[in-house]
């Protein structure tokens, strides 16, 4: 039994398993995010993954275009998008990531409560590059199945922790690109210190996203010091997106 199925996230998590599955023939090839993110590294910049996310249990709220934001974004030089398309709590949908899928060119994120392989098939089949895994409202078994059927489609997983119990959980399970979600999901509050802890535990073989609450450049330089190699942005840029400039040149 996933030890955090309660509230809100058991009933988004329910909704997952029931939605209907969305068949499309992918036309593009699947784009490499960890390759990316050292070249960006590696030439100095930020890798910024920009996320598109129209509302969210914390009262956020904002309405954008997807496409224009993407393509903004892809210009600022953010190395990913996050699309959202989970659909009760957050007002993402699957044709966001559709629509964006066809309109940039840098790798995509569907970012969503994912349980089934079914999402992942639909995560492919729209377009995405890397799937979210969320360590927490899966079994270990769960999450190792999940895993190998993302990379069975040349695709990412970005394995989401939030403390030391789920870190241990996705590095036994062979993650390599791990998400740690400063981010309570239950009392939705922003725990920085706790976050740039679990980066410094973090073996270097692993490449580390931090995740939520970042929205200056001086909490991206602070959360590169502690070991994180890319940084998934959603509110502050949905509020401002001329900011990707100023948050990939660091
Ligand atoms: P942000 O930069 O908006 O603080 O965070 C970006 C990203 O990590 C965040 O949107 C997550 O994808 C999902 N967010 C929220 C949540 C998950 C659970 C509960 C609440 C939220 O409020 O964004």
């Amino acid at each position: 039994m996933p030890r955090y199925l309660e509230g809100w996230i058991k009933e988004v998590v329910e909704n997952a398993k029931r939605r209907p599955y969305v068949s499309r023939s992918r036309e593009k090839p699947v784009l490499q995010i960890v390759p990316r993110i050292r070249t960006t590294k590696e030439a100095g910049f930020n890798p910024v993954i920009a996320e598109y996310k129209r509302k969210s249990p914390s009262g956020f709220s904002e309405d954008r275009d997807p496409v224009l934001y993407a393509r903004e974004m892809e210009k600022g030089g953010a190395v990913a998008i996050s699309v959202i398309t989970e659909n009760t709590v957050f007002g993402g949908s699957y044709e966001y990531l559709e629509r964006i899928a066809r309109n940039v060119k840098i790798p995509l994120l569907m970012k969503d409560f994912v349980v089934t392989e079914n999402q992942v098939d639909t995560a492919y089949d729209l377009g995405a590059d890397f799937v979210l895994l969320i360590v927490r409202i899966l079994t270990e078994r769960e999450l190792s199945g999940l895993l190998e059927y993302v990379r069975s489609y040349g695709m990412e997983a970005l394995v989401e922790v939030h403390d030391r119990e789920d870190l241990d959980i996705a590095l036994r399970c062979g993650a390599s690109l791990i998400g740690v979600n400063s981010r309570d999901l239950l009392t939705l509050t922003i725990q920085k210190e706790m976050a740039m802890k679990l980066l410094e535990q973090m073996p270097s073989t692993v490449t580390k996203v931090a995740e939520s609450g970042i929205e200056s450049v001086e909490e991206i330089r602070l959360l590169k010091e502690k070991g994180a190699d890319a940084f998934l942005i959603g509110s502050s840029l949905m509020r401002n997106p001329d900011k990707i400039k100023e948050f990939v040149k660091g």
